[in-house]
């Protein structure tokens, strides 16, 4: 038997989970949960690092206090940020968060300026986003950014993470590829891409694959957690590049779409498909465990449908008085079944939006956002909780439906299943529709998979297990799958 930590960080909150490995079996237990809210300030929006590192040595610390034995800790987070590290090692700030306005417009503005958008796609075969690393290092020098002047190190937040803790820096390559600034034919960050910013290549550290033991935690650590010098292994640093490590499939000819505040909807590749095509659709091809790539889209997932639960929550919070009785109404009124089922009583397709439309990205007010959408749009304006949250699956589903056509064009491979793993595989409402507008048989789980890709990359590791296929393996020997069967 044997027990090892994830720290899995997400974009709205974070938590600690212990894996325990016993006779081709994984358990898992959350040690600690935690919220990693965005700090608006001065017009940008920050992560508060300093707040997850004190996150992460609580939950050691608790790992400590229960007397659990971990053979080694992995942190896997959200793709695309990073943070700045001074001369002397200190953290020159919090880093800025990819939803921040700053990189609006950069990418145009590099193709003209530096290198055009057809050489950045053949290169690097990321789908374009604005909030890529790559547009936002170029932002912070448009910007004349004071800590990217000073910076000596570029670390991406789960190295950054593991940096702190360990004092090692190292650039892991699945959570690198998200950045733009990887190459996936050399493996590596791309000269002429890092040459058009004005970065020297040794400021990200050496490249780590995923499954390399990157340090044992500092003395401080130690001290403070009382903790030994235990290992921290570069899993996929990527959260999901771990989901989609963790994905329970029998063989290869599956999609899958890992659902949380993003959707991200793609199929396992032997090698990156960049093509003219791939690039209209505009694809990405990050990197995976065991040299597959992960092709796939980003939709913009449960994001929307958060962003109107917390609205809502403000709401009861104005209207009630009484706090104990808007905790009441809180738990009740916006209790997940509860807004499902309610939405599911609605007429179906009444008002569809695109969720990829740039105006749910970071708006001030989602519910207006949607508001505003539906007039330009001419589409019936959603004005109960259950009318948003039924438009707001039904849009999902629609552009789910989309999305798998042009991934089955790609695949080299009929695709039987769509794996849906996630805290979204949850709602099983929305595994249904997806089941029925794909035309595709859906199996829901784990909901962990984050965490579990995490877990199974240190067992890897550690050679508790072989490769990714004996790690889905034992992942499926875990879990109870839900299956869905489209219905005509
Ligand atoms: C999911 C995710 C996506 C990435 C987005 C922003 O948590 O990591 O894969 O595109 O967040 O980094």
């Amino acid at each position: 038997m044997k027990n090892y930590l994830a720290i899995d960080l997400g974009a709205t909150s974070g938590r600690t989970i212990v894996g325990t490995l016993d006779k081709g079996r994984i358990d898992l237990e959350e040690l600690t949960r935690f919220d990693n809210p965005l700090i608006a300030l001065g017009g940008h929006l920050y992560w508060d690092l300093y707040a997850l590192y004190n996150e992460i040595i609580r939950g050691l610390q608790r790992t400590a206090q229960r007397g659990i034995d971990i053979q080694s800790i992995g942190i896997d987070t959200w793709g695309c940020d990073f943070a700045l590290f001074g001369d002397d090692g200190a953290l020159l700030g919090n880093p800025i968060a990819y939803r921040d306005p700053h990189t609006n417009g950069m990418m145009e503005h590099f193709f003209n300026d530096r290198m055009p958008k057809d050489e950045v796609y053949r290169r690097t075969g990321i789908q374009f986003m604005n909030f890529n690393s790559l547009f936002q290092l170029y932002a912070m020098e448009q910007h004349h950014n004071s800590g990217l002047k000073a910076a000596r190190k570029i670390l991406f937040i789960p190295d950054a993470l593991g940096y702190m803790l360990t004092g090692k820096a190292v650039c892991e390559y699945t959570v690198a590829s998200t950045s733009q600034l990887l190459n996936p034919a050399t493996g590596d960050l791309d000269e002429e891409l890092l040459r058009a910013l004005g970065i020297a290549r040794d400021v990200f550290g050496p490249m780590a694959m995923p499954g390399t033991v990157l340090g044992t935690l500092t003395p401080e650590v130690q001290k403070l957690t009382g903790l030994g010098a235990l290992p921290i292994i570069t899993v996929a640093g990527h959260d999901t590049a771990s989901a989609v490590a963790a994905v329970p499939a029998k063989d290869e000819h599956f999609a899958y779409l890992s659902s949380g505040t993003w959707s991200l909807m793609g199929i396992e590749t032997p090698k990156a498909i960049i093509n003219e095509d791939s690039q209209k659709r505009n694809f990405t091809n990050e990197g995976g465990i065991d040299g597959t790539t992960r092709f796939l889209k980003n939709i913009c997932g449960m994001w929307m449908y958060e962003c109107c639960r917390r609205e809502w929550k403000k709401q009861i919070l104005t209207e009630e008085h009484d706090e104990t009785k808007a905790i009441q109404r809180i738990k009740e009124e916006l209790a997940h079944q509860r807004l499902q089922d309610d939405a599911m009583k609605e007429a179906p397709n009444r008002t569809l939006v695109n969720p990829d439309d740039p105006m749910f990205a970071a708006p001030d007010s989602m519910l207006q956002a949607i508001h505003n959408y539906c007039e330009a749009h001419h589409q019936p304006i959603p004005e109960t909780r259950a009318q948003v949250c039924r438009c707001l699956f039904d849009s999902l589903v629609n552009r789910y439906k989309t999305v798998f056509g042009w991934l089955q064009d790609f695949a080299p491979f009929t695709i039987d299943t769509l794996h849906i793993i996630g805290g979204g595989s949850l709602n099983a409402y929305l595994n249904q529709m997806t089941a029925d507008a794909l035309g595709v048989r859906v199996l829901a789980g784990p909901q962990e998979g984050t965490a579990l890709g995490n877990i199974m990359l240190q067992a890897k590791a550690g050679g508790g297990v072989g490769n990714i296929w004996d790690m889905r393996r034992v992942i499926a020997q875990s879990i109870t799958l839900k299956e869905y069967q489209p219905n005509k």
